[in-house]
């Protein structure tokens, strides 16, 4: 399997709540490496870019809203099949639906506030790590 890289968030639920250490042990235990990572606060509207593909949903507005609400720790996961195994690690969207042991099945408060973002493709991953990384941030 390919080495690939995928673009994480560790959501506003979660850094509010100071996990952001527990939910990067689930990564590295995956074998995932934090290959970049920086917290940021986004704005609604930048939060609403990075969205985009959801501009039409009825959560929207919720959903940037949620995201500029407090601090995001955005990461670069890297390893072999990452995006996979990092949707894996994560848990379904809804943490109702989501295995023992993921991330959302143990942290997440709802659909919405589910603690993690990961890239779900490889041509997405590409967009999403370009939108908050430079090359010269990416160290292997
Ligand atoms: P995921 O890839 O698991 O993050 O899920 P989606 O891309 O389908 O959804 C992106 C985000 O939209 C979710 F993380 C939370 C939000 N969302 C809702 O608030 N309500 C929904 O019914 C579905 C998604």
């Amino acid at each position: 399997m390919a080495v690939e890289r995928t673009l994480s968030i560790i959501k506003p639920d979660a850094t509010k709540r100071n996990l952001t250490g527990k939910i990067n042990a689930k990564f590295e235990d995956a074998g995932l490496r934090i290959v970049a990572q920086k917290r940021i606060q986004l704005t609604p509207a930048q939060a609403g870019e990075f969205y985009a593909v959801h501009k039409e949903r009825p959560f929207y507005g919720e959903l940037c809203e949620f995201m500029a609400s407090e601090p995001v720790v955005v990461q670069v996961l890297e390893g072999e099949g990452a995006i996979a195994k990092n949707r894996e690690v994560m848990g379904a969207t809804n943490p109702a639906d989501a295995a023992p042991g993921t991330i959302r099945a143990e942290f997440a408060e709802s659909v919405g506030e589910n603690s993690v973002h990961g890239s779900d493709a490889p041509e997405t991953a590409a967009v999403e790590i370009a939108y908050f990384f430079s090359g010269l941030e990416l160290v292997g």
